[in-house]
């Protein structure tokens, strides 16, 4: 891309400091912001097509329209900034990089919904994030930017930083809203919503980080320009990152649409030497792998449910052939065990049966029945759980186990793992 946008400031010198971003021209959207109507702001964004950036691409608009128009109580943004997500890492860049066009998002969502108060609810393990959005948020407050009677608007807005306790699930927006409330991540059923039942029972708006990151662009060049950046239904400039065995891992900014063939190749610098990609997984682990024929799919999220999977986060891994997959389905099943709040049976129960199913295989010890079984096991768990982390374990094992039935069979045939690298099997 000739001109970048969220990713501009990422190597400026500094650009963590007020002084630098507003020399680049930050908070120049939020003044514009200032002389808007809220609902105008909303209709920018609904025209943007900016499609949540936290994995389930749901209308950023749209869910901005949920929010009611006069509430008795004071209402919550509340950023997702949980990012846990195996193979995902482009949040960070935004808070440590880039944290005042983050904070400069949150003023103008709070101008255009009438929110009083907003936490960025930032992943443990981010410490470096923490600090430096914090460090961001004194600078706002000094010079006026957030606190009460913001630049003499009448807006009064507080936000503050919180610190995760580290666990997956608290990524999931309900267990995040407990998390804020100060009990354990566990999850709420949905409805109600968190626009109409969120923190501490308010109405509240639960966006990702990139998604906040967006709205200043909005703002500054307007709705339609955005949606111009992209395809149908899928608008703006977008953070990718790139993980795998790929020359150039990283985070790259690209219009949305972009096919993960051009991502692979003007971007990730093509498969390393000696590699040759045998699967990537699009869009973070809960998603299903796809193979090099599916290259040519889109980064939207209607282009790659033709594919059979979804964009979600939009970080892709690429993987080579000296990857076991029965390895990678057993590695997952054990993340989504360990990650698993054990609220619902199907989650708890079948995220761990699975896993030592996968185990078994992995280690030579599988029986021809046990492929049946998974797949009859991961379909008791989808659609059956109170939050989306029984589809996130289901969904990528089933597809493992369709799309490389062959390796699978090898494992229980061989009575090992047929990949020197890792395999520790040595035979039945
Ligand atoms: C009001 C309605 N609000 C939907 C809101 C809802 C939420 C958003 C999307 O999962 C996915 C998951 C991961 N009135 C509404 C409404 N909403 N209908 O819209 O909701 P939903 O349920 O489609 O998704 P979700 O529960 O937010 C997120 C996938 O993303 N993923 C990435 C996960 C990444 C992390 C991380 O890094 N921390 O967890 C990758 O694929 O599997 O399917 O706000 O309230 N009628
Ligand atoms: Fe907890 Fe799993 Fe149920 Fe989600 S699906 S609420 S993580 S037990």
């Amino acid at each position: 891309m000739e001109e970048l946008f969220l990713s501009r400031n990422f190597k400026v010198p500094n650009a963590h400091t007020l002084r630098v971003y507003e020399a680049n021209g930050g908070y120049q959207a939020m003044k514009k912001a200032f002389k808007m109507d809220g609902s105008a702001i909303i209709d920018e964004v609904k025209k943007s097509n900016l499609r949540g950036r936290g994995g389930a691409g749901f209308p950023t608009g749209v869910k901005w329209g949920f929010m009611p128009k006069d509430s008795d109580v004071p209402m919550y943004l509340t950023v997702n900034a949980d990012e846990g997500e195996p193979g995902t890492f482009k949040d960070r860049y935004c808070m440590e990089l880039d944290p005042h066009r983050l904070i400069e998002g949150c003023i103008i969502t709070a101008w255009a919904l009438g929110i009083r108060y907003g936490y960025i609810y930032v992943r443990g393990e981010l410490q470096n994030a923490i600090r430096t959005l914090q460090r961001a948020i004194n600078e706002c407050y000094e010079k006026g930017y957030l606190g009460e009677n913001i630049l003499g608007t009448g807006l009064d807005f507080d936000l503050y930083v919180h610190s995760s306790a580290g666990a997956y699930i608290c990524g999931e927006e309900t267990g995040m809203i407990e998390g804020l409330e100060g009990k354990p991540g566990q999850p709420r059923l949905k409805p109600p919503f968190p626009a109409i039942v969120g923190v501490f029972g308010a109405p509240t708006l639960v966006n990702n980080v990139e998604s906040i990151s967006s709205i200043p662009f909005i703002i500054e060049r307007g709705g339609e320009w955005f949606a111009s950046m992209g395809v149908e239904k899928n608008g703006g400039p977008k953070l990718y990152g790139l993980s795998g065995h790929i020359n150039k891992p990283g985070v790259y900014e690209a219009p949305s649409g972009i096919t993960v063939r051009e991502l692979l190749e003007e971007y990730g610098g093509g498969m390393r030497e000696g590699s040759e990609l045998k699967a990537f997984i699009p869009g973070g682990s809960s998603c299903a792998v796809l193979t090099p024929d599916a290259l040519d799919a889109p980064m939207s999220f209607e282009g790659m449910r033709e594919y059979g999977s979804t964009m979600g986060t939009g970080c892709i891994t690429f993987m080579d052939q000296n990857t076991c997959m029965v390895r990678i389905a057993q590695r997952l099943a054990h993340f989504y065990h360990h990650e698993s709040c054990g609220q619902c049976t199907p989650c708890r129960e079948g995220s761990g049966w699975a896993s030592k199913v996968l185990d078994a295989i992995e280690a030579g010890r599988g029986r021809k029945e046990d492929l049946e079984l998974l797949l009859d096991m991961v379909d008791n768990v989808q659609g059956n759980t109170i939050c989306a982390l029984g589809d996130a374990l289901a969904i990528p094992v089933r597809s493992y186990l369709q799309v490389f039935p062959e390796e699978f069979e090898a494992h229980i045939e061989k009575g090992c793992c047929p990949y020197p690298k890792w395999g520790k099997g040595k035979g039945k």
